[in-house]
């Protein structure tokens, strides 16, 4: 039997990569040098697409386009706002994405973080490392702190729910925003940012990326959230007004921030890395072996559920399978 044709925007790691390779007739994006050429040749028989938001290339009209063969986008993520939902889904193609697998991972690190931002825990370090202690043996100065602080959560689904899990053994209150209160939820709901930024005085963005949400976290909110305030981003980049972050930080509107994600990843701009109140981290919310791995696998899983003409384990809402 024939391999079908799949294109990957990007590397992708090796237990993908085998397997990928064992099932389709795979093309590396990130190979080839004349993608107008490669989509003028081989985009007509392109069944499959592998992304994901570190190959930083979006599966936009311009792509679809030239693939009028395409039947599947395998998702290497949960997030999938790099790809254009409404476009594919006129196309009648399948997207899948990673939900569930990376809950806990991400709600792991967004703590992490957190804690990071609020304890200056790597400044601390950075301190030592340089020789500070040693040479004044002093305390590192004392740092704000997570007791009497009330949690805004920009976001309160799958991983959403994990990090509060989290917070309530933190002894935390938590509070969370969205388009509508949820049943059943007996915590305080609000579908008014600013407002919510007003009562509690730290955030943690994580809430799907793209137009719906772009630049939700913007000047307005950060001054409600007030000189005590932190903002943690473990969402999109896209979430937050970047521009409106660093005045914030550096005029002190805002205590401090922690980012995971940010504007033109990986090329961040270098001038964040200057704001001493700005920790930061390289989109690694669910980097670890262990939930890659299960992410990896279950992207594949998706693709060659195409394959095999089965129904998909996990479409997007948006994308519900309906057949092949
Ligand atoms: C990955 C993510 O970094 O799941 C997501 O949406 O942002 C991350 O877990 C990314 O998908 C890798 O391409």
């Amino acid at each position: 039997m024939s391999k079908p044709a799949l294109l990957s925007t990007g590397p992708m790691m090796p237990l993908m990569v085998t397997r990928m390779e064992d099932a389709f007739e795979v093309h590396w994006l990130n190979e080839i040098k004349d993608r107008d050429a490669f989509l003028d040749t081989v985009g007509p028989r392109i069944e499959a697409i592998c992304t994901g938001a570190h190959t930083a290339v979006r599966t936009d009209v311009a792509m679809l386009s030239r693939l009028p063969a395409l039947k599947v986008i395998g998702n290497y993520g949960v997030g999938y706002d790099s790809i254009d939902v409404p476009e594919a889904k006129k196309r009648g193609v399948i997207i899948t994405n990673t939900p569930d697998v990376l809950n806990e991972e991400v709600a792991d690190t967004a703590v992490g973080l957190l804690l990071m931002t609020v304890r200056e825990l790597s400044r601390a370090e950075v301190w030592m490392r340089n020789g500070q202690w040693a040479a004044t043996a002093a305390d590192y100065p004392y740092t704000p702190s997570l007791r009497d602080r009330s949690v805004g959560l920009v976001g309160y689904g799958r991983i959403g729910k994990a990090i509060g899990r989290r917070l309530e053994a933190f002894g935390v209150p938590i509070s969370y925003f969205g388009r509508k209160a949820q049943a059943d939820v007996p915590l305080p709901f609000y579908d008014d940012l600013v407002a919510m930024a007003e009562d509690v005085d730290t955030l943690i963005a994580i809430l799907p990326g793209g137009p719906a949400t772009q630049n939700l976290i913007n000047a307005q909110v950060l001054e409600a959230l007030g000189p005590q305030g932190v903002l943690i981003n473990m969402a999109r980049g896209t979430v937050v007004d970047e521009p409106a972050l660093k005045t914030a930080l550096r005029s002190g509107k805002i205590l401090a921030a922690g980012l995971d994600v940010f504007w033109n990843e990986p090329r961040i701009d270098p001038d964040l890395l200057t704001i001493p109140n700005l920790t930061v981290l390289p989109h690694v919310g669910s980097g670890s072996i262990y939930t890659r791995s299960k992410m990896g696998n279950l992207t594949v899983d998706n693709l060659i559920a195409y394959k095999e003409r089965k129904p998909p384990m996990t479409p997007v809402p948006e994308t519900p399978f309906k057949g092949w």
